[in-house]
């Protein structure tokens, strides 16, 4: 046997280049202070088994050889690594110093396997010694609800897979883990009551090809399947909760139910059969709110939460058309039944019922921010994914929420605005907006600020076809998140540094597939008189740029890093590519009379699009397609305004409206475009135009000064069209004139 005392400890007397002031830990901790010094291990660390129970032991020892390959042996006194219990501080608080020994006060198990997670990140391998620095930590989260989804539906995910993202998470100390088990493309979990949900709801036959908006819609011809046992559900939830994280399960309901219904189909309003989806968006195709689907939903969620011991269930509730329930008898008696005077009404009786339900099972129903219409039910927690608003509004009646907006917690959106990104739904969230995002909005009363659990990633799957797909969208942004909801999210350029001395070495051993996008070289357009100056930005030490552009730009150097380019009469193609080190990047742009005009807009574009305000329509850019968020202004409130003085008295021959046509994200041309125009700004004349095309250009050959421009769109979504009955969003990326 060896004897674990023979270890040695070599300390350096002066601090050794390895470790700088810089915090190598994500989430960086509330405290970190440097004393200089480290502390060296040779490959065995001697832990006192003094204030530990033996859970937590097998867990800590699984936990350090698991990573880190140090092997760990118990001692009853004295050792490398001596823990404290503490009493009376901040939930999940913990302390780490580091000296000649290793020290760690904790106040929770969960608290001693955070302290643990940020020794592991201290170490650093040399040779065949494990080096730590010297530092004294102070730590605990700012948020209790530290999340992560992931969408096993659209694509499945195989247990292993499943398996490494709870590594991810626990990595970054996040605790909750939703598992959004079932869609209309694919239901993952097995319930032995009724195994058709599995044997027929977990396959798809084929799946879409490119973006859903693309035309004509093309399909793969593969099937897609897989679902998880229940023997596999419970070991998933079993190491979840090694890691310190709560599975929450997520079933879908009254919407997104069409694989459940290709298995069942009498629980829809209609009774007819359609196969699992096999394209992406929402489906009119619903759960029948009647009594023989409440059954079939409870007897469900009763195997569900045998799974589970985690407090939460996650109903959905989201994208639910009330097309099928207006022309359903057995909905319509449903709601004479209950006194219900709108299918708003009827869907949060729908939820209610499943929260009386859960409520009987000791647990608490959670949903997408959708069960506020009509009423939100007794216990409900909300979550918040269609900006804010719908938290706060939750909050002030006294719910917990939980924040996951579009903006800033959806990671299936693009994080960069290249052509090489991989394809994905849509959207704009780059690293730094997810490191500034802040949880708790400030419109909120001071007395409902507890309500916010805390915040929560989203990661649908639709464009995921893989797992290193999935690990491309979350890393390095869930890193980001982390800080967010550990409260330590202050600096974001020594955030980038620290990702980048520390933590890529280690995703690099780990073959993880992780996105550099926060590092491209970027470019920064403003208005300026006559035009729009164009900045560019390398993240190479050297930040050496070269630019260079085609012919016929009008463009004038300022410096190294910017160019300015200017109005010209007749609108046209150029392009502009600037070189660094280790990057290129190319901007195709349009280059126009109006560039850098400010039109006047109103109603102003919603805050989940706003682009770059009034300069996103004369910066030369146009949108992405598939679009993402970046170069387009999105509008949601019926009919928009623009008005544009230009200066002078000229002639113009046309006008063109650049629009977005992407119905699966809602995205509808408008009906018209009524033009007005005047010399004087008294004397107005008008010219409608009727809108065929995303390139609306309309024939002008008239001279004026004042223009304004009114963009009439649909009240609503037609019926038979994505998100029926909704109000459509309007996309304008630029307008030019000739
Ligand atoms: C909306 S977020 C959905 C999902 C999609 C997602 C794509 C939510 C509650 N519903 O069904 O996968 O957008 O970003």
């Amino acid at each position: 046997m060896r004897n674990h005392f023979l270890f040695t400890f070599l300390f350096l007397a002066f601090s050794a280049s390895l470790f700088g002031q810089d915090c190598p830990v994500f989430p960086k901790p509330k405290t970190y202070v440097v004393s200089g010094g480290n502390l060296i291990l040779e490959d065995v660390i001697a832990v006192s088994t003094v204030a530990l129970t033996s859970q937590v032991k097998d867990d800590l020892k699984w936990s350090i050889t698991h990573e880190l390959g140090l092997n760990v042996a118990f001692v009853a006194d004295g050792g490398d690594l001596l823990f404290k219990r503490l009493v009376n501080v901040p939930m999940d608080h913990y302390t780490l110093k580091i000296d000649k020994q290793i020290v760690i006060s904790y106040s929770s198990d969960a608290s001693l396997f955070y302290a643990i997670q940020t020794l592991k990140q201290l170490f650093q391998k040399e040779n065949e010694s494990y080096v730590l620095p010297q530092v004294f930590i102070s730590d605990e989260p700012s948020f209790q609800w530290r999340g992560m989804h992931l969408d096993v539906s659209r694509h499945f995910f195989t247990v292993e897979e499943v398996k490494r993202y709870l590594d991810w998470m626990a990595r970054y100390k996040f605790n909750k883990f939703h598992w959004h088990l079932t869609d209309d493309q694919g239901w993952r979990i097995q319930i032995k009551k009724y195994p058709k949900l599995t044997e027929i709801g977990s396959v798809r036959e084929q799946t879409l090809i490119g973006h859903a908006s693309s035309e004509p819609n093309r399909y793969d011809g593969k099937k897609h399947s897989g679902f998880y046992t229940q023997d596999e559900i419970k070991e998933i939830v079993a190491y979840a909760a090694k890691l310190y994280i709560e599975v929450i399960p997520e079933i879908e309901m009254p919407g997104h139910a069409r694989a459940a219904l290709a298995a069942y189909p009498e629980y829809s309003c209609d009774g007819e059969k359609l196969p699992v989806a096999q394209t992406w968006g929402v489906f009119e195709k619903v759960f029948c709110s009647k009594d023989e689907t409440l059954v079939f939903l409870k007897d469900i969620l009763s195997e569900v939460v045998e799974l589970f011991p985690g407090k939460y269930v996650h109903i959905g509730g989201d994208e639910a058309p009330k097309t099928s329930w207006k022309a359903c008898d057995k909905c319509q008696l449903q709601m004479k039944a209950h006194l219900l005077k709108s299918e708003e009404e009827l869907q949060s009786f729908f939820i209610q019922q499943m929260d009386d339900y859960l409520q009987t099972k000791g647990k608490t129903l959670i949903g997408w921010d959708e069960i506020l219409e009509g009423g939100l039910s007794k216990n409900a927690v909300v979550m918040s994914w269609r900006g804010m608003k719908g938290g706060i509004e939750a909050a002030e009646q006294n719910h917990y929420v939980i924040m996951t907006p579009g903006s800033h917690c959806y990671f299936d959106h693009y994080q960069s605005d290249r052509s090489s990104e991989p394809l994905a739904i849509g959207g704009y969230t780059t690293l730094e907006k997810v490191y500034s995002f802040q949880p708790i909005p400030k419109e909120l009363s001071a007395d409902k600020k507890g309500l916010i659990l805390g915040a929560q990633a989203n990661v649908w799957s639709e464009y995921l076809e893989n797992f290193q797909q999935v690990e491309y969208m979350i890393l390095p942004r869930m890193i980001a998140l982390s800080e967010v909801l550990w409260g330590t999210n202050t600096d974001y350029a020594a955030f980038l540094n620290r990702l980048e001395t520390y933590e890529f070495p280690y995703l690099d051993r780990k073959k993880a597939n992780y996105s550099r996008a926060a590092w491209y070289m970027s470019s920064n357009i403003d208005a300026v008189d006559a035009g729009v100056e164009i900045r560019f930005q390398s993240f190479d030490k050297s930040n050496k740029i070269q630019i260079e552009w085609s012919d016929n730009a009008a463009i004038e150097a300022k410096n190294e890093q910017t160019i300015l380019l200017k109005q010209v009469d007749q609108p046209t193609p150029i392009r502009v590519q600037a070189r660094s080190e280790k990057d290129t990047l190319q901007l195709n742009l349009w280059q126009h009379s109006t560039l850098g005009e400010q039109w006047q807009i109103t109603p102003a574009p919603s805050t989940s699009y706003p682009g770059k305000g009034a300069t996103t329509l004369t910066d030369g850019v146009l949108g992405a397609r598939p679009w993402n968020g970046k170069e387009w202004l999105g509008f949601n409130e019926g009919d928009v305004t623009l008005k544009l003085d230009c200066g002078t008295t000229k002639k113009q021959n046309a006008l063109t409206v650049s629009l977005l046509k992407a119905p699966t994200s809602w995205i509808y041309l408008p009906e018209t475009i009524v033009l007005r125009y005047s010399k004087n700004g008294k004397k107005w004349k008008t010219i409608t135009y009727k809108v065929t095309e995303e390139k609306s250009r309309i024939a002008l050959a008239k001279k004026f000064r004042y223009l304004e421009l009114t963009i009439q769109n649909m009240s609503q979504i037609p019926t038979g069209q994505n998100g029926a009955g909704h109000a459509p969003w309007l996309f304008l990326d630029e307008i030019w004139m000739e």
